[in-house]
């Protein structure tokens, strides 16, 4: 297909300012428009360049001057939210560490064309689910089920056992001491360009687009 090769390139994807404090908005692996026709170009470039980007940009703008919280990692800082004494910057990385770190998960949870799921994780969401079909039903409608933003995801429990969890807003799992191994962004700014009030089809055709190898690999470190 004429301009295929050029839509797989990652260039345009470099942010355009350095960072002014310890988070970055990582560059894509992929072009904006490499996941068309699931997810298309414009929707990609906004929420990557600009979302993403105000995610980082307020969570800089929360640690600045505080060194304690500024060193640890985003996955540090969103699993110990409860220990962040000041409510106002609890708050502040709750919403944008969460945004930050949901979002840095998100691209690397997909890839053009998506990839075949492994034995090992099929296995597992057979033995959960009762079939890999099954939990992508269970999936969808519980991130269609979300009221208003946030976001549906695969974890494994406390309990160790893979379950399915919505969270509201830019929460993630690890702060409830889940392990989030995939997670799909139901926020009107994930879909609202091409699907409009559609979610339901946001959430079919996602799978499209799923890096079962990223999720294997997290599903691995998990055990
Ligand atoms: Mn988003």
């Amino acid at each position: 297909m004429a301009g295929a090769a050029e839509t797989t390139k990652p260039a345009e994807t470099k942010s355009a300012e350095p960072a002014a404090g310890p988070f970055s908005v990582p560059a894509l692996a992929y072009a904006f428009g490499a996941l068309e026709p699931h997810i298309d170009a414009k929707t990609m470039e906004i929420h990557h360049d600009k979302h993403h980007a105000a995610y980082v940009k307020n969570l800089n703008d929360a640690v600045a001057g505080k060194p304690d919280l500024a060193g640890k990692t985003v996955e540090e800082l969103v699993k110990g939210l409860a220990s962040i004494g000041d409510e106002k910057t609890r708050t502040a990385i709750r919403n944008n560490g969460g945004g930050h770190l949901n979002h840095t998960w998100f691209w690397e949870s997909m890839t053009p064309g998506g990839v075949e799921m492994s034995d090992d994780l099929s296995d597992a969401l057979n033995s959960a689910f009762g079939s890999v079909e099954d939990f992508k039903k269970q999936f969808n409608d519980a991130g269609l089920k979300r009221f208003g933003s946030g976001w549906v995801w695969l974890v494994k429990g406390k309990d160790g056992k893979l379950g399915i969890v919505s969270t509201a807003n830019q929460d993630n799992p690890l702060t409830d001491g889940a392990t989030p191994l995939l997670g799909n962004d139901v926020w009107e700014h994930a879909y609202y360009l091409k699907y409009q009030n559609k979610r339901a089809d946001y959430l079919a055709a996602w799978w499209n687009v799923v890096n079962w190898s990223k999720v294997a690999e997290r599903f691995k470190a998990a055990k």
